[in-house]
């Protein structure tokens, strides 16, 4: 009879077990390998709407093959970080910088860090493989500057690497529900605004 109320007492903890490994909260994932090269069109730029969870985006860039990416969070998730997981290249550091909205106005040459929310390097030249890097681009020389979440919103993503050796790198985009009480908020002054 031993191990029959063993099964029976396991059995609940494998259904737990199961039934929280398929509604873990997961994001899209997009590889430049499998799903086409990002857009090099700073007007036209490749659109990914991040979901609640891991977002992962796997892409290469050299000297005149520029990522494009607008990333779309959707209303009440926030971007908590973006992780450099990895990077390959013999040119060991390589940019990116973001812009709010759904194109990138700054030329690649000639771009006023002014326009743009925040920018950094990133690579083993930077020393940031493995790490966080949103609170970097954050603090961008010149730019608008933020510090991390991001809110729900447009953000155009401009990566790439000048150099003539080809880097290939990983970025997890991790997103989560907004806090309540800035939701409440929210639709607290959604309804003040209203009454006026
Ligand atoms: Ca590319």
């Amino acid at each position: 009879m031993q191990p029959r109320s063993r099964l029976a007492h396991s059995l609940p903890t494998i259904f737990v077990l199961a039934l929280s490994a398929s509604t873990a909260p997961a994001g899209i994932v997009y590889d430049e390998g499998i799903d086409g090269d990002f857009s090099g069109d700073r007007f036209n730029p490749t659109d990914l709407v991040l979901s609640e969870g891991v977002n992962l985006i796997t892409a290469t860039s050299i000297r005149d093959d520029r990522e494009y990416v607008t990333m779309t969070i959707p209303a009440g998730l926030q971007l908590d970080s973006l992780v450099l997981v990895s990077y390959e290249g013999l040119d060991e550091t390589a940019f990116i910088g973001v812009q709010a909205g759904d194109i990138m106005s700054e030329p690649p040459s000639g771009a006023n860090p002014a326009n743009l929310l925040g920018w950094t390097h990133f690579g083993p030249g930077a020393g940031n493989v493995g790490a966080d890097i949103l609170p970097e681009i954050g603090m961008g020389f010149d730019a608008i500057g933020f510090t991390p979440p991001l809110p729900g919103g447009d953000y155009t993503f401009w990566i790439q690497q000048t150099g003539t050796s080809a880097a290939t790198y990983t970025m997890e985009f991790n997103v989560s529900p907004e806090p309540a009480s800035l939701v409440l908020l929210g639709a607290a002054q959604l309804f003040l605004r209203r009454r006026r």
